[in-house]
C-alpha cells in the first residue's frame, strides 16, 4: 500500500515545461494515491500521446502508455481482463476528443467502470501548439492563423449524451478539490469523466491560470447532479465568471463488468486456464 507521495516518486526528471497545468493533476493523483492506498496490486494506469502521457513516467505505478488515441479501449480491456482494479485513464483534449473520440463516446455508453482524467488544455500540447477540438472558435495557432472556424467540443456534455455515469469539471490549481473529485470518481461505479482545466503555459496564451482563476465557481449544494435536465444546462455553462467546477452529473446504473455473468465468479486473470483438445473440431473443416 503507498504511504507516502515520494514513494510515487520514479527517477525521470519531470520535463513539463515551468508552470504547465500537468503539475497540479500529478500532485492531485499523488495525494489521492496516498490517502486511498492505491499500488501496483490494486491499480493500473492508462495514458494517450501527448505531454499529459508523460504523467506516467513520474508514478511509481503500473502503467501503459498506448496509442495516440487509444487509451480508453487499453484501459477496458485491463479493466475487462481484471475487474478488481482500480483503473486510471490520463488523456489529453486532443487524445481523448479527437484521435480517440470514437473510444471516448462507446466506452461511455457501455458504462465502464474506469476513470478517465482529462487534461484540457483546449491546444495540441506536445506537438507545439495546435488547435484542438476545444479549442474556441476564432482561436489563433500555428494550425489555424487566420482563426479556428470550428466550434468547439464540450466533453461534460458529450460524455452526459452518451451515458456516463459521473462527469465533473475541476481545475488543476486547486489541488484539494480535484484530489477529492479524483476519489469520489474512482469510487463511483461506473464510466466516470474529469474534465480538468489545465492551462498549457507554453501554447494557449488564452485559457491562463488567471483566466482560470478569475472565471471558475465551485458548484454548491444547489446544484442537484442527479437530474440529468439540469446537469446538462449547468455543462453548457462557459464564460466569464461562468465556468462550473464540480460534480456536475452523477447517476447510479450497473457498470459493464456488473453485467457479464462471468465476471461474478472472479476475475478473468484468476481463471485456472483449461487445456481443451480442438483436433476433432478442426478436424470437420479441414
Ligand atoms: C495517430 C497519431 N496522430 C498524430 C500523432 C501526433 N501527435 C502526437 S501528440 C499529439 C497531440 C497531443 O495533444 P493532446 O492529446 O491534447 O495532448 P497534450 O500534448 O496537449 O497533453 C499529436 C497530434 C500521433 N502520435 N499519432
Ligand atoms: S507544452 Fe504546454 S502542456 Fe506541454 S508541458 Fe509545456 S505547458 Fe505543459
Amino acid at each position: 500500500m503507498t504511504k507516502t507521495t515520494e514513494e510515487l516518486l520514479t527517477p525521470v526528471n519531470c520535463n513539463w515545461c515551468t508552470g504547465c497545468g500537468n503539475f497540479g493533476i500529478w500532485t492531485a493523483f499523488k495525494k489521492a494515491a496516498v490517502e486511498k492506498g492505491w499500488d501496483n496490486h490494486n491499480t493500473a494506469l492508462v495514458a494517450g500521446i501527448g505531454c499529459h502521457g508523460h504523467i506516467l513516467n513520474f508514478l511509481n505505478l503500473s502503467s501503459f502508455e498506448g496509442l495516440h488515441g487509444r487509451a480508453i479501449p487499453v484501459a477496458s480491456g485491463i479493466k475487462l481482463a481484471n475487474h478488481k482494479l482500480n483503473v486510471f485513464v490520463f488523456t489529453g483534449d486532443g487524445d481523448c476528443l479527437s484521435e480517440g473520440g470514437n473510444h471516448f463516446i462507446h466506452a461511455a455508453r457501455r458504462n465502464q467502470n474506469i476513470t478517465v482524467i482529462l487534461h484540457d488544455n483546449a491546444i495540441y500540447g506536445l506537438t507545439t501548439g495546435q488547435t484542438s477540438p476545444r479549442s474556441p472558435k476564432g482561436f489563433v495557432s500555428k494550425s489555424t492563423p487566420f482563426g479556428n472556424i470550428e466550434e468547439p467540443l464540450n466533453p461534460i456534455q458529450l460524455a452526459m449524451a452518451a451515458g456516463a455515469t459521473f462527469v465533473a469539471r475541476a481545475y488543476e490549481g486547486d489541488i484539494e478539490h480535484l484530489k477529492e473529485i479524483v476519489i469520489r470518481a474512482n469510487a463511483h461505479r461506473g464510466f466516470a469523466v474529469i474534465d480538468v482545466l489545465q492551462p498549457c503555459v507554453t501554447f494557449n496564451k488564452l485559457y491562463t491560470h488567471i483566466f482560470y482563476q478569475e472565471n471558475i465557481y465551485k458548484l454548491g449544494r444547489e446544484h442537484d447532479a442527479s437530474k440529468k435536465p439540469a446537469a446538462l444546462q449547468k455543462a453548457m455553462e462557459w464564460g466569464l465568471k461562468k465556468i462550473p467546477v464540480g460534480v456536475i452529473y452523477e447517476s447510479k446504473a450497473p457498470s459493464y463488468e456488473e453485467q457479464i455473468p462471468l465476471l461474478k465468479s472472479g476475475s478473468l486473470v484468476s481463471n485456472k486456464i483449461k487445456k481443451r483438445d480442438l483436433t476433432k473440431l478442426f478436424s470437420k473443416y479441414v
